[in-house]
């Protein structure tokens, strides 16, 4: 990055796509579509602490609109955004239990589609933590020239095109990973453009911090009672090895990992027996991102992106982070469980 100048995520893209003659572009036009509804959802969060001075939630604004709660609002603007977009057939969310299929002739000659969870770790608005939308790209299976289908969003995560999130955290930055590699964009508001701020990402092989709701302890497996036990045991040492970090938003958990380095798990448990987070839009794109900057994402049986999804939300384990500190995880978890 030439010392001094900023590179607007617009110059980055193109400046990218030049590198590749075959690129037609298209990619890049959908990742600025998204950077621009990140941008809009941007504003709204912002103000969010000000919505009970302006009127309750549920209460209608100056112009009589129904005032949204944020993650509704969050979904309809990246549905509008996209159905706008020159290059997405359609969209699959968390918010939606079935998948939107972009009906005009524009969108349904579109290559690409998108699922989202447009605004993860929702419950911490109300105490400023940081929050975030997560977003993965596939290239669509259905016929083009006719409405997508729900195989263009049953794809494994190793067809992914592209994966990224939007953080609203103490800056707002957006991070998405081709195949090539992972860039960070920091929104600088003075101008309200992304700007590199963190180029070609990679994860540390190692790291200190292990990421996990150790509230939920006693459900836990032997296995991972075990390497729970391995971490704090190791900590009776002066080196004091590892650190527990746990927000409970995974965009910031997993944000965290992939700059410092480190662990995030989200383990089945004796109510949850296929975990918690979201195959498609949340595991998926987040283990591409991580893996892409050099780390691993796994069920604790096989690698993330192997997994062949069946249903639109279906949740699944995930142990992602630093490649070695996930290897070791895997010594406890493959040992100790019956296959699942
Ligand atoms: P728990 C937020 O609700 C979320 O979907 C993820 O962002 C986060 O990692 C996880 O759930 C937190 O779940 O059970 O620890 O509160």
């Amino acid at each position: 990055m030439s010392q001094g100048k900023l590179i607007t995520m617009d110059e980055f893209t193109i400046q990218e796509t030049r590198k590749f003659p075959q690129a037609t572009g298209e990619l890049s036009a959908l990742l600025r579509d998204l950077g621009l509804a990140g941008k809009i959802i941007n504003k709204q969060v912002r103000k969010a602490g000000l919505v009970d001075i302006l009127g309750k939630q549920g209460a209608t604004n100056i112009q009589g609109e129904e005032q949204m709660k944020l993650d509704v609002y969050a979904n309809e603007t990246l549905i509008n955004i996209l159905k706008n977009s020159t290059e997405c057939a359609g969209i699959a969310s968390e918010e939606n239990d079935i998948h939107v299929s972009y009906e005009d002739t524009f969108s349904a000659n579109s290559k690409y589609v998108v699922l989202f969870d447009p605004l993860d770790g929702s419950s911490n608005i109300d105490v400023n933590a940081p929050i975030g939308t997560i977003f993965a790209i596939y290239r669509r299976v259905s016929e083009l020239g006719k409405p997508c289908t729900e195989a263009d969003f049953l794809q494994a995560g190793n067809r992914l095109m592209a994966a990224g999130y939007i953080i609203y955290g103490s800056s707002t930055m957006m991070v998405y990973a081709t195949k090539v590699s992972v860039n960070g964009f920091t929104l600088e508001p003075s101008i309200g453009e992304f700007c590199l701020s963190h180029p070609n990402i990679r994860i540390p092989e190692n790291g200190k911090i292990y990421s996990i709701n150790q509230g939920n302890t006693i459900k836990y497996s032997e296995g991972m009672l075990s390497y729970l036990n391995f971490c704090m045991e190791n900590n009776k040492e002066e080196s004091r090895p590892y650190s527990h970090r746990y927000i409970g938003s995974m965009v910031a958990d997993l944000h965290r990992t992939l700059i410092k380095g480190g662990i995030f798990i989200y383990p089945a448990d004796k109510s949850s027996p296929k975990g918690k987070l979201r195959l498609q839009y949340e595991c998926n794109p987040m283990t591409f991102i991580v893996e892409a900057a050099g780390g691993k994402g796994t069920t604790g049986y096989c690698n993330i992106l192997d997994v062949t999804p069946t249903e639109l939300h279906q949740r699944v384990p995930i142990f992602i982070g630093s490649k070695n500190m996930v290897n070791k995880v895997l010594e406890f978890v493959k040992e100790k469980e019956a296959v699942a």
